[in-house]
């Protein structure tokens, strides 16, 4: 069995021995390569850009000026600013020229004349819709009210009345390779090869703006997304369409700076919360005023609607209301980053959870238990159910390990060091939908090959989806391969996003296996002159008991392929590949518990000095690969908890463009964690396994801040945590 096992990394070896091709290595003949001249006024009426002297460089083609293209929740001026500039970064004009370095210095020579407006950047300020981000619209672009119960009256009912405002910052997703496209244009079908999360969708977004055209996207080696590389953005039109007009082969590549000009940030919420509990600490009521700072578009309020509905987090709080307002301001525009939505929940249930233990002075893991679901399913206030699960039981387990380091931490303590603890709990919802595909085919040569709709970028899925595979037909590994990433190898799909690989298309190409095996049964029959009944499929054999005759893949391969002339004599459809999709009809909620103990010194440093966090997601195909996940995602989330912050200045520019400013966590910082997991609660599927991708994410921050907190006895409200506020 390979399921359970931790099985080294199939993806690596091209990746470690620099023969991986990620977009930028990929050079076609007779590419041109394209700038982007991006505005640095946040807001301003456009009048003209010139573009004159720019077309007269040598090496210069063309210059691409007020290209509009109309995409859902996106502004007016998409993909380009043509008579309103939103935020500093935003595309103003395109160059193509035939080499980088002469599109680069091109857009030295364009300039654009405006009339400056008056930018919103606090997002408090937008929702009194004052000062306009978009001229002539409203600031508030989402408003929804979610309730389960009667919070306002249990609220008020409530003998303790908690109140607190918490502010999330924006943060930028961070991956290790920029955003890039190679779009080539041949007679109405075009190839782009993307840094993307998901082929297929890309795909269907470029049919929509240019449905005269047929895409194949394939999907290149990817260092890194974090949720940043799924959603359309402007440059990806932009380079299409330059394609298309030039006939040509186009490359665009982001620079650093650029990503934090124009990668949509991640995070950005205010939360104002009343909690209303029992004086023994039960909760009856939570309250949640959200402002999300969407920026200059609108389609990142969905994330909103995600911290809304968890926001009783894994507690059984029956009294739930949460009213979101999403505001634009002349910021990057907004979406989703590891986690989406759910670690503002969790950080904004876990700080409330811990500031109800200090008031009542109650332990806060005796508050927790008391507050827990205790059985599930449960169905939460607004509808969302929780699918299975032991809360209490892992609860425990954290616990004990909670107690273990508070040990420590005591006699550092009594060292004079300021040392401090932290847990929290949470539970996320994942394996967004709707469904997912996959294709297992015999090949020639006797091995498998499986192609999944799902379409990695670092997570290992590939390994662990040859782990089922490879356990399901009966044969090694290593006569397994993987492939992904071209909307060409497999019709339809979605990605990978919402950490739902493993899960979906895990089930998917292990339902495709079983379906090859009946395939190949009916094939053997037909060669073995056999009814199918008397065929078994065993190990990588295919053999009748009866006659005790027995093929191996490789001999069924042979047989079926390499015979010519002849005439059709089979008596099943010789076919040598199967593909399913697997959906699920609930999403899946893991749930986990992190704990963390830090040091916080005289200079307001902070450094953790041990970390554990225990998991359950079901069955975990490769404790390997999901702890690398959570390792990822715990630096992650202690980067967004002390480190990393986008910064403007209140005109709206911006103040971290660069790693120099916006500071992410190295190996310098890194510390010495451990993952434990345990199995209980399982998810419905044929395989019932649940996501990991994204819960360390979620579960960091508030361990980590709870932890400041009580090393340094300063009441944390406001992420990241900067330095200057623990001295
Ligand atoms: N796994 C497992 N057993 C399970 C669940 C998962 O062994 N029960 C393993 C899988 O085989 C896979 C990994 O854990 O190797 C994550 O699987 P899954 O939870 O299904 O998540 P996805 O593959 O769908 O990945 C998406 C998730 C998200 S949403 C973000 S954001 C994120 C993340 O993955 N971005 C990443 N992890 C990342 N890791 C890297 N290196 N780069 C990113 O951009």
């Amino acid at each position: 069995m390979y399921i359970g096992q931790r099985i080294r990394r199939k993806e690596d070896l091209k990746l470690i021995t620099g023969t991986g091709r990620y977009v930028d290595d990929i050079n076609l003949n007779g590419m041109f390569y394209l700038a982007i001249l991006r505005s640095n006024v946040p807001h301003a009426r456009l009048k003209k850009v010139n573009v004159e002297d720019a077309l007269k460089l040598p090496g210069v083609v063309d210059v691409i000026t007020g290209l509009t293209i109309n995409v859902e929740n996106r502004p007016k001026n998409f993909p380009m600013a043509v008579d309103e500039i939103l935020y500093a970064g935003q595309p103003i004009a395109a160059v193509l020229a035939e080499d980088r370095y002469t599109a680069y210095d091109a857009l030295d020579y364009i300039s654009y004349d405006y009339e400056e407006l008056p930018a919103v950047i606090d997002p408090e300020e937008a929702s009194k819709d004052e000062v306009k981000a978009v001229e002539e619209s409203s600031n508030i672009a989402y408003s929804k009210v979610y309730k389960g119960g009667n919070a306002e009256k249990a609220y008020e009912d409530s003998e303790i009345k908690i109140e607190e405002k918490f502010y999330i910052s924006r943060v930028y997703p961070s991956p290790m390779e920029p955003r890039g496209l190679v779009a080539d244009y041949q007679q109405d079908r075009i190839t782009v090869y993307a840094s993307t999360q998901s082929p297929h969708y890309m795909r269907s977004y470029l049919i929509s703006a240019f449905p005269d055209f047929d895409f194949r996207v394939i999907q290149a080696d990817v260092g890194g997304a974090f949720g940043s590389k799924l959603f359309p953005y402007a440059e990806e039109y932009i380079t299409v369409y330059a394609s298309i007009k030039s006939r040509r082969p186009v490359k665009f590549i982001n620079t650093r700076s650029e990503e934090l000009h124009s990668t949509y940030h991640g995070r950005g919420q205010i939360h104002h919360v009343k909690l209303g509990a029992s004086k023994d600490g039960k909760v009856n009521a939570i309250i949640d005023d959200l402002i999300i700072d969407l920026g200059a578009a609108w389609h990142g309020f969905y994330l909103a609607d995600i911290s809304s509905t968890l926001i009783t987090g894994p507690y059984d709080i029956k009294n739930a209301m949460a009213n979101i307002k999403g505001v634009l301001t002349n910021k990057v525009p907004l979406d989703q980053y590891r986690g989406a939505g759910r670690p503002e929940a969790a950080f904004v249930y876990e700080r409330m959870m811990d500031i109800l233990a200090d008031e009542l002075r109650i332990d806060p893991i005796e508050l927790r238990k008391k507050n827990v679901i205790k059985e599930t399913p449960y169905v939460n206030p607004f509808g969302l159910k929780y699918d299975s699960g032991n809360y209490l039981d892992l609860l425990n387990k954290a616990e004990g390990i909670y107690k273990e380091m508070e040990k420590n931490a005591e006699e550092l303590r009594k060292q004079g060091r300021k040392v401090g603890v932290g847990l929290s709990f949470y539970v996320e919802q994942n394996n967004f939908g709707p469904w997912e595909s996959a294709s297992v085919r015999l090949l020639a040569n006797g091995k498998v090959e499986v192609i999944i709709g799902a379409a990695p970028h670092g997570q290992g899925t590939g390994t662990a989806i040859a782990q089922i595979v490879a356990d399901e037909l009966g044969i090694n590994i290593d006569d397994v391969s993987v492939t992904w990433g071209d909307t060409d190898k497999i019709s339809n799909a979605f990605g990978t996003y919402g950490s739902r690989s493993l899960t979906l298309a895990g089930n998917a190409a292990l339902l495709a296996s079983r379906k090859l095996k009946e395939n190949i049964i009916k094939l053997v029959a037909s060669f073995l002159q056999s009814d199918p009944e008397e065929i078994q499929y065993k190990d990588g054999k295919v053999f009748n008991p009866k006659s005790g005759k027995a093929l191996s893949l490789a001999e069924i391969a042979k047989m079926a392929t390499s015979n010519l002339g002849g005439t059709w004599n089979y008596k099943a459809e010789p076919t040598l590949e199967a593909t399913a999709s697997f959906g699920l009809d609930n999403y899946t909620f893991p749930y986990g518990s992190h704990i963390a103990m830090v040091e916080v010194d005289d200079s307001g440093k902070v450094r953790v000095l041990d970390y554990v966090a225990v998991d359950d997601i079901g069955l975990v195909v490769n404790p390997m690969l999901a702890e690398g996940q959570v390792e990822g995602g715990i630096m992650q989330g202690f980067g967004e908890a002390i480190m990393e912050g986008i910064v403007y200045d209140n005109r709206g520019n911006l103040l971290t463009p660069s790693f120099a400013e916006y500071t992410i966590p190295s190996p310098a910082e890194s510390f010495r964690m451990k993952w434990m997991y345990m199995e209980e609660g399982m998810s419905s599927a044929p395989l019932p396994a649940k996501g990991i991708g994204e819960g360390a994410a979620i579960g960091a921050p508030p361990a980590i801040v709870r932890a400041i907190e009580k090393a340094s006895g300063r009441r944390i409200t406001t992420i990241p945590v900067r330095m200057e506020d623990l001295i």
